[in-house]
């Protein structure tokens, strides 16, 4: 049996551990972000890797097949000259192994929890014993995420590309049963990529920091005034002039509808849904600057590359405008299996409340008519939304609450605490200061259920971090901002409000500095971290 060592024993054991040694050996401070629901871990027992482990999926599912062949590249060659192999389930299963199995719905203990949605194709039950792993789901998404646990509690070293099999690094975790699910649905980032372009590369490694996290939206900021970033068959000046330099006054670069495909498989493959945003009818200087007839005065002004807001709007009163953006949502829709487009609505300054309203209304008929779900920043709930549209509150001052008056659910992105583009502190010598400071521990102290008044739990949908590029000009610059505080975050829109304290979170987060420095992440050592 696994001796019951319930969370706040652990994080006892945690925090001692760390106290008296200086380097801890390998998962001697076994920390999941997001902290599950439910973990019960073995102090002395393990289950240990060995060159025979193999990674048993069921037969003819390839979903749950491949999400085994990503375990296996995970552990690498960490405990054998060979990653570990996937097999088909047959009649027995050789010992040590790891198996990876869909059944029904795992049940949560009772008095576990605090309160939680009723989302189930996440939740995952995972026992690791000497002699087995057994990762339980009713859908592959929950296997994932079993296994995104389970990686966790192997030693940091394995995440390294390079490391070979050596006597004196054994590969263990902790016997353990945890059975988890999250607390809300959505559990995003975003990634401005018009700012600063990113390649489908930086893209990709950043799909695969967020999924470690078990965060399961990215959201694309496409568009802006610096630069338009995905090709638009029907529009093609959008790309080849608009998306042609970027803030700084550097070459820019965009994704052509396949490369965008592309990255939408890839996240999807790793349970990643991308919400592209095309930000109207701000924010649009270079679909301005590509085609004259966008513009009330019909010229077209030039490039921009500067960090100005507000200064640009589409033609709102003009039927070409509405044919553009027709055309734009019909083909991102088109490449989109995932049900939302985000219209972006922020920050227009040249255009009356009256134009505005109408604006929003007119383009969510558009999205819609694509059979999509319209996304806005918190500046659309001015308008007569929807119930399936969603209002994404960003203002620190603004209130979300006649949103959800109108049925509309919200995501919690306030930039006071989720902004991931806002400095750490005086000294950091990137991102901004427009909303805050954001210390470690700012961006985790905080609940969306309880920012608003009259905003309830039921309307929120759940939590995403921006992290906007006029300031990072590579993924090096990203990373810096966005660890540790996206992991924060990520914990916040999965584990339960009740459970979680900074004190104990931490720890944990130090524990997962030498996983950051094996995954080659340029982290901020936030003086407030036992690293
Ligand atoms: C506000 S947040 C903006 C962005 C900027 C960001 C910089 C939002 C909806 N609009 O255009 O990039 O501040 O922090």
């Amino acid at each position: 049996m696994i001796g019951g060592v319930a969370i706040a024993l652990l994080a006892a054991v945690v925090s001692s551990c760390a106290a008296q040694t200086a380097v801890p050996p390998p998962s001697a401070t076994p920390a999941v972000i997001p902290l599950p629901e439910s973990i019960e871990i073995s102090g002395d027992r393990r289950f240990v890797l060995t060159p025979q482990t193999v990674i048993v999926v069921p037969r003819d599912d390839e979903r749950v097949a491949a999400i085994g062949r990503f375990l296996s590249d995970w552990i690498g060659i960490a405990a054998a000259p060979q990653p570990p192999r996937v097999q088909a389930a047959g009649p027995s299963i050789p010992p040590a192994s790891i198996v990876l199995t869909l059944g029904s719905s795992p049940v949560v203990p009772t008095g576990a929890a605090g309160p939680v949605s009723p989302v189930s194709d996440d939740a995952y039950e995972l026992s690791i014993a000497p002699e087995r792993v057994t990762i339980r789901a009713s859908q592959p998404a929950g296997l994932f995420y079993g296994v995104q646990t389970f990686r966790q509690l192997l030693p940091p070293f394995v995440e390294y590309d390079g490391v070979r099999p050596d006597e004196s690094r054994q590969v263990w975790a902790p016997a353990a049963h945890v059975v988890d699910r999250p607390r809300f649905s959505w559990r995003g980032a975003m990634l401005d990529v018009a700012r600063h372009f990113f390649t489908t590369d930086d893209v990709k490694r950043y799909i695969d920091l967020i999924a470690l996290y078990k965060m399961n939206r990215l959201h694309l900021h496409l568009a802006d005034d610096q630069g338009w970033r995905i090709e638009i068959k029907s529009w093609p000046n959008l790309t080849r002039h608009g998306g042609s330099t970027e803030v700084g006054g550097g070459p820019g670069g965009f994704y052509t509808q396949a490369d965008y495909a592309d990255l939408v498989a890839y996240a999807a493959s790793r349970f990643v849904t991308i919400v592209p945003e095309i930000d109207m009818p701000g924010h649009t200087n270079a679909a301005l600057a590509s085609y004259a007839e966008l513009n009330c005065n019909g010229r077209a002004p030039g490039l921009y590359t500067g960090i100005d807001v507000g200064f640009s709007a589409l033609c709102v009163d003009s039927d070409v405008t509405y044919r553009f953006i027709d055309d734009v949502v019909r083909e991102i829709a088109a490449l989109t299996p995932g049900a939302y487009f985000h219209i972006g609505g922020d920050e227009v300054k040249t255009l009356t409340a009256q134009q505005y309203s109408a604006f929003v209304t007119r383009v969510q008929g558009i999205v819609d008519s694509h059979g999509k779900r319209m996304i806005g920043w918190d500046e659309i709930a001015g308008a007569a939304l929807r119930p399936a549209s969603i209002v994404q509150h960003w203002r620190p001052d603004a209130s979300p609450a006649a949103a959800a008056a109108q049925g509309t659910k919200v995501i919690a992105s306030p930039a006071n605490r989720t902004y991931l583009d806002m400095k750490y502190d005086k000294e950091t010598v990137i991102g901004q200061n427009w909303a805050a400071y954001i210390e470690a521990r700012d961006a985790y102290d905080w609940d969306p259920a309880t920012l608003f008044e009259g905003v309830p739990e039921s309307s929120i949908l759940g939590v995403e971090a921006p992290l906007w590029s006029e300031t990072t000009a590579n993924l090096r610059d990203v990373e810096f901002l966005a660890f540790p505080r996206l992991a924060e975050i990520a914990e916040i829109g999965w584990s339960s409000a009740t459970r979680r304290r900074w004190d104990e979170l931490k720890v944990r987060l130090a524990s997962h500095g030498p996983r950051w420095t094996a995954l080659g992440i340029n982290f901020y050592r936030s003086s407030q971290v036992p690293w």
